[in-house]
């Protein structure tokens, strides 16, 4: 049975407060110049553009308590939050474009709220070569892009972790992590310790993308909202050369591409964040080129060449 199309909300949200290099600011217009909004209505998609969000200048400043712009950073992602929660309560599936990854925090407790006020469950994929997982004290860089799940999971600062009004604003057991490969050693032992479920490379080289996302898919049901979290850092950087942080040994084009026809065909992706992308670092635009081609596939571009 063919399910209604969704209506698309895009969301630029200009900011690199959360990273350790600057340019992630200009993420969403290099997305919108490689066509994300008509490449998704050439699918037949109703995409509004809401344009970019607001909020305060990255004052570049060293770590303050484990913390780098730890004001800016919840002003960001409250900004975020109500984005986002807006757009769901409007029935609209919306994409955050970033901006670095800290901007999860509000995306994500945004999408953990609609689905209590909804009644439905929440899967999130985290797509990306970092856990994502430190704290203040594990953190070697005090860059809270290296923390947005640790927050989630109600591990980090106050004004941080209650943007979304419940703390936690989600349960480790609803996330599963595909493509990571650098793990701080802190953040390692945390990461056990709340026994997060994480496909690193090292399983997706021995059982292979389609074993790994039938994993990360498993007991999916109608009631079920999929987040997905893409760090566009997760893919291998001669691919994608376009991010601050990037880590060799990522999934090649066509595994992010069988990840991404995969959730497709669950039917159930109902939010997504596009994050890290940083032109500054980027070769013609080829990595936000990707990033679109990618996320075409999340809404099913393959599956016009089945039956
Ligand atoms: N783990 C390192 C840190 O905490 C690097 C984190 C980099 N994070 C991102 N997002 N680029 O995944 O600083
Ligand atoms: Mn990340
Ligand atoms: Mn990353
Ligand atoms: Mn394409």
């Amino acid at each position: 049975l063919r399910r209604l199309a969704p209506l698309i909300s895009l969301i630029g949200a200009p900011t690199d407060i959360g990273a350790g290099a600057r340019g992630a600011s200009m993420g969403p217009e290099a997305l919108r110049v490689a066509n994300l909004q008509s490449t998704l209505e050439a699918h037949g998609l109703e995409v509004v553009d809401r344009g970019n969000l607001a909020g305060p200048r990255n004052p570049w400043l060293p770590p303050t308590e484990g913390y780098r712009h730890l004001a800016e950073v919840v002003a960001w992602n409250t900004a975020v939050h109500e984005a986002v929660h807006a757009e769901l309560g409007l029935g609209r599936l919306p994409i955050l474009l970033g901006g670095d990854h800290c901007l999860a925090i509000g995306s994500i407790s945004a999408v953990a709220r609609h689905c209590r006020e909804a009644g439905k469950k929440l899967r999130v994929l985290w797509l990306d070569a970092h856990a994502d997982f430190n704290t203040n004290v594990l953190t070697p860089t005090g860059n809270v892009h290296g923390m947005p799940v640790a927050c989630l999971c109600g591990r980090g600062p106050q004004a941080l972790i209650e943007i979304g009004g419940q703390v936690p604003a989600i349960n480790p057991k609803w996330v599963r992590q595909i493509g990571i490969r650098s793990v701080d050693a802190g953040e390692r032992r945390l990461v056990h310790e709340v026994d997060l479920e994480v496909f690193d490379m090292r399983y997706i080289d021995e059982m292979g993308m389609r074993h790994t996302m039938e994993l990360a898919l498993a007991t999916l049901d109608a009631n079920t909202h999929l987040h997905v979290s893409f760090d566009v850092d997760f893919l291998d950087p001669p691919i994608a050369p376009g991010v601050g942080t990037t880590v060799n040994g990522g999934p090649t084009y066509r595994e992010a591409q069988l990840c991404m026809e995969m959730i497709a065909d669950t039917g159930r992706l109902a939010s997504l964040d596009v994050m890290e992308l940083n032109p500054a670092f980027d070769v013609r635009n080829a990595t936000a080129v990707l990033a679109v081609d990618l996320v075409e596939s999340l809404f099913g571009k393959s599956t016009l060449m089945r039956k």
